[in-house]
């Protein structure tokens, strides 16, 4: 069996603990098509933070308490940098992640695509996992805010600023217009992305933020085609339980949206396959049972992953979802 999982943020790299448990007993194959929108380039290194949150939690690597970067990390290139007065001294860069920020800079430099360096890098973690990133172009989120400072008439003018900006230094709190993929529409999928679809036997959309970790994979030209026109059975694992995200920012996101923050608000922005969406199937936590979206097949299961065992079974039960008469409720 070949499983391809869309998947971004911390979420999304939990997730797929659970998918390469899951595919170990079941002799499985695993692909993660990750989201590039979160890359940014700072003090001239490329970081890409969706990419390394993956490499390092199934390399085992991560930090478990902040989610993203390395385990045992220590902060003095951070303070030489800010001692210079360097910006941005509102982004940090470990020690120990630096060093992987330098390889891939060095091999992007070199010419080497984006899914090469991730190979060359992953040869380090062994991640169990094939990681590809959704492209090997320049895609970045950006969000279009108010910007206090402008417009004489007091109404303010609006200007992009990228995502890391908006999230790290702004914690999501500047009054938001919307989301901008830039770089998307000449984006191509990686080397791979496709024929994964292609070869797939049930698509998973990990529980990962839908505006702004799974929509900008959605936004490279081709590659929601490749869902909808594909063979393979497509999954939604759902972010949001009792109204709440599992964590993150994905409440302000679907705010700027105007979609309800909701385990049916999040499936109705994905829209069911048959109604020119991308889903089959919805998985949402048992505190949502009962939850019904037109044209899914709706179920629920617990959808905490407090450890590696319940993420696997949170698996289960959805790829149950694409086998129809084997599903759980
Ligand atoms: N998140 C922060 O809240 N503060 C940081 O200084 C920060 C630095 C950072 C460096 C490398 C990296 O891979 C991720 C980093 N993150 C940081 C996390 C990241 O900004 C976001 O949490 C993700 O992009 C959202 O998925």
């Amino acid at each position: 069996m070949r499983i391809v999982v869309l998947t971004g943020g911390i979420g999304g790299a939990r997730f797929l603990t659970g998918v390469r448990a899951y595919a170990r007993q079941a002799g499985a194959e695993v692909t993660a098509v990750v989201n590039v929108g979160d890359d940014v380039i700072m003090h001239g290194l490329r970081i890409c933070p969706d990419l390394d949150s993956v490499m390092y939690t199934l390399g085992g690597g991560a930090d478990p308490e902040r989610g993203w970067g390395r385990a045992g990390e220590t902060w003095t290139v951070k303070e030489e940098l800010a001692a210079y007065g360097a910006e941005p001294t509102w982004f940090g860069l470990g020690d120990r992640d630096v060093a992987t920020h330098l390889v891939r800079t060095t091999m992007l430099d070199a010419g080497y695509p984006l899914s090469a360096v991730t190979d060359a890098l992953c040869a380090r973690w062994r991640p169990g996992v094939r990681l590809l990133p959704a492209t090997d172009d320049r895609l970045e989120t950006h969000a279009v805010v108010s910007d206090p400072g402008g417009g004489s008439d007091g109404a303010g003018t609006q200007r992009a600023i990228h995502f890391q900006e908006w999230w790290v230094r702004h914690r999501g709190a500047l009054p938001t217009h919307r989301f901008v993929f830039v770089g998307a529409e000449a984006a191509k999928p990686a080397a791979g992305v496709l024929d994964a679809l292609a070869g797939a036997d049930a698509v998973l959309l990990a529980p990962s933020n839908p505006v702004v970790s799974i929509a900008p994979i959605l936004a490279v030209p081709g590659l929601r085609e490749a869902l909808v026109g594909g063979r393979a059975p497509v999954i939604g694992v759902s972010p949001i339980i009792g109204g709440a995200p599992v964590r993150g920012m994905a409440d302000r996101c679907l705010a700027v949206l105007g979609v309800p923050c909701t385990a049916a608000g999040v499936a109705e922005l994905y829209g069911a396959r048959s109604a020119g969406g991308i889903l089959d199937a919805w998985l949402v936590d048992s505190a949502d049972a009962g939850v019904a979206v037109p044209g899914l097949t709706v179920r629920a299961a617990p959808l905490w992953m407090t450890d590696e065992a319940a993420t696997t079974e949170m698996v289960r039960a959805a790829l149950a979802l694409g086998r129809p008469g084997e599903e759980r409720g």
